[in-house]
């Protein structure tokens, strides 16, 4: 495959929320390409194009999908979807398709990732943020989506006019976003919520909505986001009073979601617990404090983890 002006957006990684924003990128008009570790499930999907499952049927969504990365070269803007613990391997990998000055934007879950892309590409050149939209990985390829949500982010280096183009190339195809100058508030809070709902319904294969049906869980859910809190804001985060009516109201929009941790255990798949929860603990160590419920509940994920790969 050849490309001869390479793309305008190169998402990275072809997970369920790769798939979706690739898919939703192209359906927007945005020249795009997909770019995966694994050649075999690049040329699948090359050959098939994304299926997007949605409220009143499917689409195929053509797209370009590769393994080279040079492919893609040059790509004027990168968008990080992989799972945390491949953030260094996709840093890496996505080098030889970015043009001179491109951005490279992660939309991640977990902590941590914009400080290792930019150990690989020029920090002024990274952008960080987080995306609500809910996916679900039905196979290679195919993703139902489940709600369509906004994408915050903005440079921690301070590069406002970069992230404020990044922005246009994202509304321009139909994707709510908003720009902040608070990026590492806008992480936390995303980390908080992800060590509050994902161990909580990865544990006991509950949807996101129902944690609140069960006024046990309910409060097990408002005292870790308490905790996750206490550190963010011992780490200097400035968060949001009502972070926990923020966790609840994210399990009311997303009721109907299985987290992605819920996921990744049922599927065997290693989960991200090492970068929301588990991370959130040693932030709170580094902070000379504890976060127990944090601490027990990445360790509980790890244990079920553990056990999923010997039986699945
Ligand atoms: O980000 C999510 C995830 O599943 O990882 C939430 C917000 C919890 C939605 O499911």
């Amino acid at each position: 495959m050849s490309s001869p002006d390479g793309v305008e957006a190169l998402v990275v990684g072809p997970g369920a929320m790769g798939c979706l924003h690739a898919a939703l990128l192209a359906e927007g008009g945005v020249k795009v390409g997909l770019l995966d570790h694994r050649s075999e499930r690049a040329a699948t999907i090359e050959r098939q194009g994304i299926i997007v499952e949605r409220e009143g049927g499917s689409v195929v969504v053509p797209i370009r999908c590769s393994a080279q990365a040079s492919d893609f070269f040059p790509a004027r803007l990168a968008i990080i979807l992989v799972k945390a613990y491949d953030t260094e391997a996709a840093a890496e990998h996505v080098l030889d398709a970015l043009g001179e000055g491109a951005s490279v934007l992660t939309l991640q879950n977990g902590l941590g990732n914009y400080e290792r892309i930019a150990g690989h590409v020029p920090p002024e050149q990274v952008l960080a943020g987080t995306t609500s939209s809910g996916a679900t990985l039905l196979g290679v390829g195919k993703v139902r989506e489940a709600g369509r949500g906004m994408i915050r982010f903005g440079s921690p280096f301070g590069q406002q006019e970069r992230a404020e183009q990044t922005a246009e190339v994202l509304t321009g195809a139909g994707l709510e976003c908003e720009v902040s100058e608070s990026v590492e508030q806008i992480l936390w809070e995303k980390a908080i919520i992800n060590a509050a709902i994902n161990p909580l319904t990865a544990l006991t294969g509950l949807r996101n909505g129902q944690l609140l049906d069960d006024p046990d869980l309910q409060g097990t859910l408002a005292a870790i986001t308490e905790e996750a809190s206490r550190v963010a804001v011992a780490a200097g985060m400035e968060v949001r009073q009502d972070m926990v009516a923020v966790v609840e109201q994210v399990c009311r929009q997303t009721a109907a979601n299985r987290s992605s941790m819920l996921q990744d255990l049922s599927a065997g798949r290693r989960t991200e617990t090492d970068y929301i929860g588990g991370e959130i603990a040693r932030r709170a160590r580094e902070q000379r404090m504890s976060a127990p419920l944090c601490s027990a509940l990445s360790a509980l994920v790890k244990a079920a983890e553990r056990k999923e790969t010997m039986t699945s």
